[in-house]
């Protein structure tokens, strides 16, 4: 029997994975083992301020302890039934999500990514069948620099080269308009319309708020022109913009939610569809399903989160902590910083590019123990977990200051 390897180094970890694992991402240099809280811990023990929290999948933080609990209980008693059974964990979970957003009906999936693609599905199901577009007909309009996930026919409607280039064929029965733009938006909807689908706050291409009134007008010319909108929380939501939902800044309630990242805890995936009865309703017994969907540890984990979200606190400290956040990006414009947008404790920061890009910006952080991640070009994202403290967030900004100055 060999002696047990000693423990590899973030570097051997690093060099062992080059041959096997696929190159789909370029990772920054930093090996993590272990993580609580606001805070991860390398192989070698260095301990890094994680301000980009999973891209919003660890709102509360890494092994929030009733998250953990949830799952520990699950995990003793039951963790897959598949939906050919009933399970004692999803009617609760459908229950507490569906009133916490204000809607009557959950599916329960997995990925982002299924989630967008069951509401597409959905949306063209209920086109159909409820407002009569002619089979095959249904189309959905979306914006320009969005980002719903990775799929084919989702990459199909990006607008990113990087993520269609090599993918095709797509499927067809998307239209594309500019993001923030109520006068493109309703020159593209018509009778084929089945829904309009957008981010209430654009992600991926660099934390974009829009206009004050651009989701009320959404929902208006929706309404008005008898198609769902259909907004995609899967980032923006569960507390991140200091509401529940992004949609609420705006007291705006679309016909289908879609979410995820953060409702499975950052422990296990959790994505869910989330409508009005009229939409989801459309679906019956073998037209839909996931082998994991809803399954009984998620629904354990999903109803502990959701009973976070139940409390406000997390929406209270993202709304508390965004002001601190935005005093202290508005602080750095003019010494390196050429703009920012920010919404709760969520930002979008353009470094002047002759600093560096953002993957430099991003290394120079790390060495400062503080791991962001870069958009494009020179911007990086800060999405912490909403229980940092204000003295963690205040450290995080003077480390990008460090970098910047
Ligand atoms: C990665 C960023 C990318 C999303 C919205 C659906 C999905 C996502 C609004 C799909 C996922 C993740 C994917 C992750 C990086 C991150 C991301 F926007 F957050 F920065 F990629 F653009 N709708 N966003 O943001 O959810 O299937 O991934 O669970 O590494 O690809 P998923």
């Amino acid at each position: 029997m060999t002696a047990p390897a000693r423990p590899r180094t973030s570097e051997q970890l690093i060099r062992a994975e080059e041959p096997v694992l696929a190159h789909n991402y370029h990772p920054l240099p930093v090996v993590v083992a272990r993580a609580e809280g606001s805070w991860v811990e390398d192989v070698e023990g260095n301990r890094y301020l994680d301000m980009l929290a999973g891209y919003s999948a660890l709102n509360f933080g890494h092994r929030h302890p009733a998250l953990v609990e949830a799952a520990h209980r699950q995990l003793d008693r039951l963790t897959l039934t598949s939906r050919a059974f009933h399970n004692d964990r999803l009617a609760e979970f459908a229950e507490r999500l569906a009133e916490l957003t204000g809607m009557d009906m959950v599916l329960p999936m997995n990925t982002g990514a299924e989630a967008v693609e069951s509401g597409i599905k959905v949306a063209r199901k209920w086109a159909y069948d409820v407002k009569g577009v002619p089979e095959g007909r249904a189309t959905i309009v979306v914006a320009a620099e969005n980002f719903h996930g990775r799929t084919t026919t989702i990459v199909g409607f990006s607008t990113d080269e990087t993520a269609r280039a090599g993918f095709g064929p797509f499927t067809p029965g998307f239209k594309v308009v500019p993001y923030n733009d109520l006068a493109a938006l309703e020159a593209a909807v018509d009778d084929t319309t089945a829904a309009v689908l957008i981010e209430p706050v654009q992600g991926e291409a660099g934390v974009i708020v829009p206009d004050d009134g651009y989701l009320a007008g959404v929902r208006e010319l929706t309404r008005r022109a008898g198609c769902l909108f259909v907004a995609d929380e899967i980032q923006s939501g569960l507390g991140r913009t200091g509401r529940t939902l992004a949609v609420e800044h705006e007291d705006v309630l679309p016909d289908v939610l879609l979410l995820g990242k953060a409702l499975g805890g950052g422990i296990v995936p959790v994505s869910a569809v989330v409508a009005r009865r009229e939409v989801l309703g459309v679906l019956r017994p073998g037209e839909h399903g996931s082998t994991f969907g809803g399954n009984p540890l998620a629904a354990a984990v999903g109803t502990a989160v959701v009973e976070l979200l139940e409390t406000g606190e997390f929406q209270r400290r993202a709304a508390e902590l965004g002001v601190v956040l935005r005093d202290g990006l508005a602080d750095l414009v003019g010494r390196g910083v050429t703009g920012f947008r920010a919404r709760g404790l969520w930002a979008g920061v353009d470094v002047e590019p002759a600093l560096g890009t953002g993957r430099e910006i991003s290394e120079r952080l790390m060495r400062e123990g503080v791991l962001v991640k870069d958009t494009h070009g020179s911007t990086i994202r800060l999405a912490p977990p909403l229980t940092i403290t204000t003295e963690e967030l205040r450290s995080a900004l003077g480390a990008l200051e460090k970098v910047l100055v």
